[in-house]
């Protein structure tokens, strides 16, 4: 077979020929204790067929008798095939930045193996200082390999310039399904250092393009290139509920304040939005909202964005990665052409940027397991102790946007755990990083009020009825007895309600 015959019409490049195999060839040449970086992001873009042979061989070295786990590092969330199916095989001892894979949350969980749940834009700096040790393996999905040697990415971009740059050996997916007409969506920035060598990125608008369409790559590290035909995996969107509704409701209500006093133009500023049921609900409300042209510098692209680009309303939107239903991710593929000039997708690190969000003056909108009364905010563990997810982008965008609004659902679980609580179980963003917490009940606005009349707000305002006198018992005897009387606590009682939960199953 000549060369040319051996090459697909993804896979241009004639040195990469002799290197194409199959995922379980590819997954061979991984051995016990290696740690690799993995391309995907909330379950785009991610390698979907070099994971499961891996796992089938860890599998098989189990059952062997033989210990056999690797480090995965990735970009955020990924898929079954390569969280999962690692997971079954319990063939992961350390993973960071991000996961929302059950079986990989329920081994986090019971102590059998170790996560790091971390800013997803420290990822890439952390590991460029060498935090993480040396990176034997990158195993990156791409949309397709030029005739001269470069990589054209896929879905998600990720941390996948960093996975590329800094290992030993590159393993490549080159993955058919996504389309061709995602080349030159991406904006790939190649002028990130380590201090003392920083300068400023030069961004100051989410529609810049500062970097390349394609990752350089050094082509001799590349050790395979496999071929797949997958779709990401896109879970589907519930349409929204009358919470989510209500939620949408109370906010764009307040945006609309906020552009009437002057304070947010009639454009507002980038938006970022989280990801899950009630941040596509706001997208959807913001539809028919008086906004426009809006735009979005944020990490996901969801449905909601999409659709707010069709209705003329969102100009354009930045993100690192798409997060769609499988409706969705089918018309995008259909339509690529069409969006390529409306979205640009950058490594997570500049995405997710503290200095660009800060710049650009976002408006962050993330979920919520639990707000305190004083508004300090848990995004990640379940009764102090049970990692969710992890606390993703939303501590980058939190902590440094315009204006950061939390929203949740006032109850989880049926009613059995208040989403407000008097201590927050664990804290991902300190009150000083939340300056609006919306639920169904209504919106806080906490922007230049102290502790107490933080706590008033909240409770009157966004707890549910069942736990409103609950709150307002706890505050009014803090308020008395509480040791300080700057942010009152009663200390033997603060965490009271979640002790309640482990025990009874309900926190009432
Ligand atoms: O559990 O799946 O078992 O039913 O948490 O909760 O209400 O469906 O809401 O999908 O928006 O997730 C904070 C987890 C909210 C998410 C969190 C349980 C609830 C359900 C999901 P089930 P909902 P959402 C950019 C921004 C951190 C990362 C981030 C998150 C499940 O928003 O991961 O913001 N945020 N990234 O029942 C016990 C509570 C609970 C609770 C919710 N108080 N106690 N369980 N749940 N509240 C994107 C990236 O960074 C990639």
């Amino acid at each position: 077979m000549t060369i040319r015959a051996k090459l697909s019409s993804r896979i241009l490049h004639s040195g990469m020929a002799s290197r194409i195999m199959s995922a379980e060839d590819a997954a061979a040449l991984i051995g016990p204790g290696a740690t690799i970086g993995m391309s995907g992001f909330t379950g785009s873009g991610y390698p979907k067929a070099v994971p499961v042979a891996l796992a089938a061989r860890i599998e098989a070295s189990h059952a062997a008798g033989t210990p056999f786990r690797v480090r995965i590092l990735t970009g955020a969330s990924t898929g079954p095939e390569l969280d999962g199916a690692l997971a079954r095989a319990d063939g992961i001892d350390f993973r960071l930045p991000y996961n929302s894979d059950p079986l990989l949350r329920d081994r986090i969980n019971r102590g059998e193996m170790d996560y790091v749940d971390m800013h997803l834009s420290q990822v890439a700096p952390m590991v460029w200082e060498g935090l993480y040790g040396n990176l034997d393996f990158a195993v990156v999905e791409v949309s397709g390999i030029t005739a001269d040697g470069a990589l054209i990415p896929s879905s998600s971009v990720g941390n996948n310039k960093t996975w590329i740059d800094r290992a030993d050996k590159v393993i490549l997916e080159v993955n058919r399904w996504q389309s061709e007409a995602l080349d030159g969506m991406h904006d790939i920035y190649y002028g990130t250092r380590l201090p003392p060598d920083r300068m400023p990125i030069p961004l100051t608008a989410p529609d810049q393009r500062i970097g390349e369409p394609h990752f350089r790559i050094d082509m001799s590290k590349v050790v395979a290139v496999v071929e797949t035909d997958s779709p990401d995996r896109n879970a589907p969107f519930s349409a929204p509920d009358g919470t989510a509704k209500a939620i949408a409701g109370h906010l764009i209500d307040f945006l609309a304040h906020e552009v009437k006093m002057g304070r947010l133009p009639r454009a507002l500023l980038p938006l970022q939005s989280g990801v899950g049921n009630v941040p596509n609900a706001v997208m959807a409300g913001l539809i028919d909202s008086p906004f426009e042209p809006m735009t979005a510098f944020t990490e996901v692209i969801q449905d909601g964005m999409l659709d707010m680009i069709d209705a003329g309303k969102l100009r354009m939107a930045s993100a690192t990665a798409f997060s769609l239903s499988p409706e969705r991710a089918t018309d995008l593929n259909a339509r690529a052409e069409h969006y390529r000039t409306k979205l640009i997708l950058r490594p997570q690190e500049i995405s997710n940027h503290p200095e660009l969000v800060r710049r650009l003056g976002c408006i962050a909108m993330n979920g919520l397991i639990e707000a305190d009364i004083y508004g300090n905010v848990n995004s990640t563990h379940v009764m102090g102790s049970k990692i969710q997810n992890g606390i993703g982008g939303s501590g980058d965008f939190a902590r440094n946007a315009y204006m950061s609004i939390f929203m949740t659902p006032s109850t989880a679980k049926g009613g059995k755990i208040s989403a407000i609580v008097p201590m927050a179980s664990h804290t991902d963003h300190i009150s000083q990083d939340v300056q609006v917490i919306v639920t169904e009940q209504g919106l806080a606005d906490l922007r230049g009020l102290a502790p107490r009349k933080r706590a008033e707000k909240i409770i009157a305002n966004c707890a549910h009825p069942d736990y409103r006198p609950m709150l307002e018992d706890y505050f009014a005897r803090a308020r008395r007895e509480s040791f300080g009387q700057h942010a009152p606590h009663l200390l033997t009682e603060a965490l009271s309600w979640h002790q309640r939960f482990v025990e009874t199953g309900s926190m009432k």
